[in-house]
């Protein structure tokens, strides 16, 4: 298979090995491996490129040579090809935990769909992933852009598309100021839920092309948007209002840039920007369960509370934190076991239901839970539907 990552990066050394698999390339940018490892007869191999340099981050980008998918022969349908999954966000936290899950399993191939390229690789190396298993590619949910292209740049690679998982998240909760995405809406709102709204909206399609036997898209949701429990009930709380912060474009300039035309509260756009993650996947329920059969889900998978989400909380907070919900909420939940309770919703043959808010028991049980009465509205999902699909210029 031609590929021409050599000569795209100029610093990049790639080596050919001779693997079980067949013939397959290894590209490495300044000593770190880049995605262009897995099975060749399986998966199309993606070529990288370096992008730019932005706040002392290299960005990489990853381009394809023309695909040639090796579909399987008639009489090896039989046996289940490997998923492929993708998940925002994998570069940390919950994100990286179920990439790590799934990949060692060996029955899927991970794409981490991460903004930070080198991170998300170095990450996946030190969790032990197999590289067979995992592929990077460059995704900045900031930017309504880099959703196109992330979207291109998966539709080159050949992988059928199985399952969607869109869970990265930032949190922003000392902000005095509001920041923006690129298009200009508030940060948190913007990324949270406008980014993967394009996302999933885009990758519908795929999904739907796809022969896997249980297709899902899950979006990652939380017990704080949910004013129907206690942590929901710590303000700020979450609160959509009439959208009207929304409708008028979130930027600050004309409209406020929270989404109930409110004053800029970190913490509750964070609050609120759930809200909408659990009502988007209700909606993509009522609107597309029915006629493609694709399972759509939600997930409270406990107080992760050592994860980089609180990066940008307070010191004592992040010193308190853990041990308060450890030992006095009892609501802890480590890494390690909240990336198994995602992967379950991911791949357990029995977790097909859609439209499910799932959330677990003491036991590590899964439940379906109840959504607070905003966050269930089924009239509020609709105009949430409608609104988000002009702002990222789907309407
Ligand atoms: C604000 O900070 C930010 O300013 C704002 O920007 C926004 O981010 C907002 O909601 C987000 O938060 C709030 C600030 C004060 O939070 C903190 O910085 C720390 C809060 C969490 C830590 C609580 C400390 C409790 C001490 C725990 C010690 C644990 C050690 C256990 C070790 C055991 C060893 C055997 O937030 C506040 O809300 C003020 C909190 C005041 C402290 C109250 C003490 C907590 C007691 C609560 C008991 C409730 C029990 C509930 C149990 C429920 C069980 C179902
Ligand atoms: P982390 O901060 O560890 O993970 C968030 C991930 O999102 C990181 O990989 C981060 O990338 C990525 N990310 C942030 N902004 C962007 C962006 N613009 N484009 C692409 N990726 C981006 O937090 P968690 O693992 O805790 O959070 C994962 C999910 O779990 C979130 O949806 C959160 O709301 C949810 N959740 C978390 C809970 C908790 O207690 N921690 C509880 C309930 C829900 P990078 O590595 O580059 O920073
Ligand atoms: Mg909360 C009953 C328990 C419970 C649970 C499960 C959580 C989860 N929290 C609970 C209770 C409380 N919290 C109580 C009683 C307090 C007052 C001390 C409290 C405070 C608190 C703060 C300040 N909690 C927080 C914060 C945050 O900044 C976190 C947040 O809101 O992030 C948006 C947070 C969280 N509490 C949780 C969970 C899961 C979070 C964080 C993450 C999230 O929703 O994604």
């Amino acid at each position: 298979m031609a590929l021409q990552a050599a000569s795209l990066l100029p610093c990049s050394v790639s080596l050919y090995k001779e693997g079980k698999y067949g013939r397959f390339k290894e590209t490495s940018f300044l000593g770190i491996p880049v995605s262009d490892h897995h099975k060749a007869s399986q998966f199309h191999p993606l070529s990288l490129r370096t992008k730019e340099f932005r706040n002392g981050v290299i960005r990489a980008q990853t381009t394809t040579t023309s695909p040639s998918i090796t579909r399987a022969a008639p009489e090896e349908k039989k046996t289940l090809r490997k998923g492929n999954v993708v998940i925002t966000g994998a570069s940390s936290g919950l994100g990286l935990a179920t990439a790590k899950v799934l990949a060692t399993q060996g029955d899927w191939h991970v794409i981490m769909a991460c903004r930070d390229f080198l991170k998300a690789e170095r990450a996946a190396k030190r969790s032990g992933m197999p590289k067979e298993n995992y592929s990077v590619i460059h995704l900045d949910l900031a930017s309504l852009d880099s959703v196109r292209q992330f979207v291109d740049n998966f539709r080159r690679s050949g992988w059928p598309l199985d399952v969607l998982v869109c869970n990265a998240a930032v949190y922003l909760p000392t902000a005095k100021e509001p920041t923006f995405t690129a298009e200009g809406f508030e940060l948190s709102v913007g990324t949270n839920h406008l980014g993967h709204f394009l996302l999933s909206r885009l990758l519908l399609d795929d999904l739907k092309k796809s022969d896997y036997p249980s297709k899902r898209l899950i979006i990652v949701g939380s017990i704080t948007g949910n004013t129907n429990t206690l942590a929901g009930n710590i303000p700020p709380k979450a609160n959509l209002g009439d959208l009207r912060g929304l409708a008028g474009g979130l930027n600050g300039v004309n409209s406020s840039p929270m989404i109930d035309g409110g004053k800029f509260d970190g913490a509750k756009a964070y609050k609120d920007s759930k809200v909408c993650n659990m009502l988007t996947m209700q909606e993509f329920h009522r609107r597309f369960h029915e006629e493609t059969g694709i399972t759509f889900a939600s997930l409270y998978p406990g107080c992760i509370a050592e994860t980089g989400l609180f990066r940008n909380h307070i010191p004592l907070f992040r010193t308190l934190f853990p041990p308060f919900q450890k030992y006095i909420t009892k609501g802890y939940v480590s890494e390690e076991e909240a990336g198994k309770r995602l992967a379950e919703v991911v791949s357990d043959p029995t977790l097909t239901k859609s439209g499910v808010y799932w959330s677990w028991n003491k036991n590590s049980k899964s439940f379906e839970n109840q959504l607070s009465k905003e966050a269930s509205d089924e009239e509020k999902a609709r105009k949430l539907w409608e609104i988000s699909e002009k702002l990222v210029g789907l309407a």
